[in-house]
């Protein structure tokens, strides 16, 4: 007999087969899963493949006509190829109905960054007709972006196309992406767009068996989601970091149903004795002079509070965002979840209680910070906002050093956008400063990216009105206990102004961000889900003596 192969970097801790017991309990998380929707219908994913296929032909094209457009000749131009990969929840199989695809074309060397911005966008242009319905909305490229890239909608679905070309003249439909020697002579915009479909090709062959590991994923994304834990922007773990420690507990139990993955994922990364890392495969030596995560070598690598590190090389720690108080956030739900999964696996509970929403707003703090982020415009709001998000970790670490008044601060993942419609400019730099105003002018819920509105403010109230577009963040502020003293965050506050304000593109005539710490009675009801049952918390009854 063969000794079973070990998955991962220590050996598996049962091979043990799934009882009755625990299939049926899987059973039961899958139809738990259907019930929320977590899969889409067989003709959505059909629709899915159809873009795809799609999307492979015109990157042919496109490739074709930059080979000519360079003059290339003929036998060149007809073998050069190109090939559409995906990476993301589609690569992972993890989609749900909402979900986008992400998805990269890969071109030989002759076809550069600027060709893909030049030549792509007019193809996908070109699918629109006259008196059809339109196939390609929305299309939107940011050549300028860290990860440049082309968005648009594609027969009703969301499409994050990115680039990189490789140093070889073929790209055949067989290609991979596997080989690091591939990495050699690419720049970091290109290695960065090559990272997140080598990440994901490389986990789903790290796991024993795929399909287990897509159903666990698929619970664990949405349990994090209703605890508002799951976003790298806000120091938490992001869609590849989650997939990865589910993957990390499919090494450890590769008989064991989804169910069963489930319930030791939050016993053992709970458990974890982070900050040791979460490796799903040694960490690998390349070719390249770039770096690889090593807390033995750089300083700023040992200061990673639960290290969960991407396979591919060259590996990097997806979680670096990760504060104290976010850290305790995560490891305080795995233990609430543990004890959870622990009655359902033994027949004592179910997994709607797994997945019941969050307490942020309703029970969990007394204050909360709200960080306003305006603008006078929609298109400057959208940058404007994500600016003042990308700044918002900072912020926590910096309320999480005043020790003294301050016990932790956990930054909710969720931005709230409303455009409010005020009677002139002077009136618009108040309420932007967080000034009061008599007669609040009117306002409405919006989207500053596709400029849809809940459509509660009359057409009138628009047309007379100065827009001013807000953007909303909102941080749990707990107290250190027994402090009665005051709230002072002027060091934090100061220190954020400046991080945002340094900003290149800022300027203070269209832009303002402004923090308004608040007691929890006075939150709007933009943070309640009332249909969930949220019920906003009172103001307290003074007691008179
Ligand atoms: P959905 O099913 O699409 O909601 P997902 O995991 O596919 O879940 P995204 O499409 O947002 O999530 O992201 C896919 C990957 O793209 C994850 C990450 O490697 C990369 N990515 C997303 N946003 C950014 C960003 N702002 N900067 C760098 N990489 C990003
Ligand atoms: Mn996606
Ligand atoms: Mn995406």
């Amino acid at each position: 007999d063969k000794a079973p192969r070990q998955w991962g970097v220590t050996p598996a801790i049962s091979l043990t087969l799934p009882t009755d017991q625990e299939i049926k309990v899987n059973n039961d998380l899958i139809e738990e899963l259907k019930a929320m929707n977590s899969f889409e219908s067989a003709e959505e994913s059909q629709k899915r493949v159809d873009v795809l296929k799609r999307l492979q032909r015109i990157t042919e094209e496109f490739v074709r006509q930059v080979y000519t457009s360079k003059n290339q000749n003929e036998l060149a131009t007809n073998s050069a190829g190109g090939k559409v990969f995906t990476y993301g929840s589609y690569r992972l199989g993890v989609v749900g109905p909402g979900s986008d695809i992400d998805t990269l074309v890969v071109a030989p060397k002759l076809v550069t960054r600027e060709d893909f911005f030049k030549f792509y966008p007019p193809l996908l242009k070109a699918l629109n007709k006259p008196n059809e319905p339109q196939i390609i909305e929305e299309l939107a490229p940011v050549p300028d972006a860290f990860v440049p890239i082309i968005k648009f909608v594609m027969s009703g679905i969301s499409i994050d196309l990115i680039f990189c070309r490789l140093g070889v003249t073929q790209v055949p439909p067989e290609m991979s992406l596997e080989d690091k020697n591939l990495l050699r002579g690419l720049d970091e915009k290109e290695l960065r767009s090559l990272n997140g479909t080598r990440v994901t090709d490389e986990i789903l062959t790290l796991v024993p068996a795929p399909a287990v590991f897509k159903h666990a994923l698929r619970a664990i994304k949405i349990w994090a989601k209703c605890k508002a834990i799951y976003g790298n922007v806000y120091g938490f773990p992001g869609g590849v970091a989650w997939a990865m420690l589910v993957a990390r507990i499919c090494q450890l139990y590769p008989s064991a149903v989804s169910a069963v993955i489930v319930s030791k994922f939050f016993r053992i990364l709970g458990q974890w004795a982070w900050p040791q890392p979460v490796l799903l495969k040694p960490i690998e030596d390349g070719p390249l002079n770039v770096r690889v995560w090593n807390p033995r070598l750089y300083p700023s690598d040992k200061n990673h509070l639960m290290p969960i590190i991407t396979p591919a090389y060259p590996s990097m720690c997806s979680t670096h965002n990760i504060t104290p108080s976010t850290k305790a956030a995560i490891l305080g739900e795995m233990a609430k979840a543990a004890d959870i999964v622990d009655r359902i696996i033994t027949g004592k509970g179910n997994w709607k209680q797994l997945f019941e929403r969050h307490t942020f707003f309703t029970k969990d703090y007394k204050y909360y910070l709200a960080v306003n982020a305006s603008a006078k415009e929609q298109e400057a709001s959208v940058k404007w906002s994500g600016l003042v998000e990308s700044k918002i970790r900072h912020l926590v670490m910096r309320l999480e050093m005043c020790e003294d008044v301050i016990a932790s601060a956990r930054p909710y993942v969720k931005p709230f956008e409303q455009v409010q419609y005020c009677k002139n400019d002077e009136e618009a730099r108040k309420i932007a400063n967080g000034e009061r105003v008599e007669n609040a002018p009117p306002a409405e819920a919006a989207n500053a990216v596709t400029g849809e509105t809940a459509g509660e403010v009359s057409d009138q109230d628009k047309k007379d009105g100065v827009p001013l577009w807000i953007t909303t963040f909102y941080i749990g502020v707990e107290l250190v206990a027994g402090w009665t003293g005051p709230v002072n965050i002027t060091w934090p506050a100061r220190e954020f102004y400046q991080m945002c304000h340094g900003w290149e593109g800022y300027d203070e005539e269209t832009h303002c961000v402004k923090l308004d710490l608040k007691k929890s009675f006075n939150l709007p009801d933009e943070c309640f889900d009332f249909g969930k049952g949220d019920v906003k918390p009172a103001k307290p009854i003074i007691k008179k003596k």
